[in-house]
């Protein structure tokens, strides 16, 4: 091509860059999904004190030595923090009835994070982790509650995630895919109910099968056989949320630590386990 012919080449291809480019510019730009951090040590949540109602990214962070989750729940109407921690002095009922459970990020190793995508309605909702320390006190009494408020906000205009997959929770099991694929995707994780239910995930350690998880429960000791990689803490039935995933190979089991009020077993021991396997 000759230097002048390629000189305008070059012009006519900026100039259509640049009309591209306006074009761009004079779109409305997609709207994304607010996103929040929540950071858990041992034993406190770092996390903001407001957020707006509507769609939004919750990634929790686990900065500290033992495992955590952040449970998310709406404080039902008319009821405050005073009557949740005396309710949570009672027993672990008696603040259930008292909150809508709204999900958020499971069960993480130290060091390990995970996303999920709430919708949120406004209100007075707490950050929770129940999980207890060898100690047997569980975190919530060593100081993992905290008051988040969420309020009324116009429409971010951010349209809900698309689903990979969708898995049902249920009285006592999981519908979800036989097989899963590696790799970065969304799940739209719903309770059928009618009860109170979780999708925690371990990803099993090389050689160890549902069995090695089962009798770790019975008698800790040991490293644990597996790793805790996430999920979605529990749903209100009829509720769901989004959980945001990018497995690696493996061998997973999915289970639901929530008690059933008539048997106070977990509900893993009733059948809410599964195992899964990530190709
Ligand atoms: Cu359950």
């Amino acid at each position: 091509m000759p230097q002048q012919r390629l000189n305008i080449f070059l012009l006519t291809a900026l100039i259509a860059l640049g009309l591209v480019l306006a074009g761009c510019g004079a779109t409305p730009a997609v709207a994304t999904i607010p996103q929040i951090v929540i950071k858990a040590t041992d034993y406190a949540f770092d996390a903001p004190a407001q957020v707006n109602a509507g769609l939004i990214s919750v990634r929790l962070e686990n900065n500290g030595q033992e495992l955590h989750h952040a449970q998310i729940a709406r404080l039902q109407d008319g009821k405050t923090m005073a009557d949740l921690q005396a309710a949570l002095a009672q027993g672990e009922q008696a603040a259930i009835a008292l909150l809508e459970f709204v999900g958020g990020p499971s069960v993480l190793d130290p060091g390990k994070s995970q996303e999920v995508v709430l919708d949120l309605k406004a209100g007075n909702y707490v950050l929770l982790c129940f999980i207890a320390s060898a100690d047997g006190v569980p975190h919530l009494a060593k100081g993992m509650v905290k008051p988040i408020q969420v309020v009324a906000a116009g429409q971010s205009g951010a349209q809900a995630p698309r689903a990979d997959a969708s898995i049902i929770l249920k009285d006592f099991g999981f519908e979800m895919p036989a097989g899963v694929k590696a790799g970065k995707q969304t799940w739209e994780i719903k309770n059928a109910g009618p009860q109170l239910h979780e999708m925690v995930i371990f990803k099993l350690a090389p050689g160890k099968t549902m069995d090695d998880v089962g009798a770790f429960f019975q008698s800790p000791a040991g490293p644990p056989p597996f790793e805790a990689v996430g999920g979605m803490q529990a749903l209100s039935v009829g509720k769901s949320a989004w959980l945001v995933l990018d497995l690696q190979p493996g061998n997973y089991i999915a289970l639901c630590n929530v008690p059933d009020p008539a048997s106070g077993k977990a509900h893993a021991e009733l059948g809410m386990i599964m195992p899964f396997t990530v190709k």
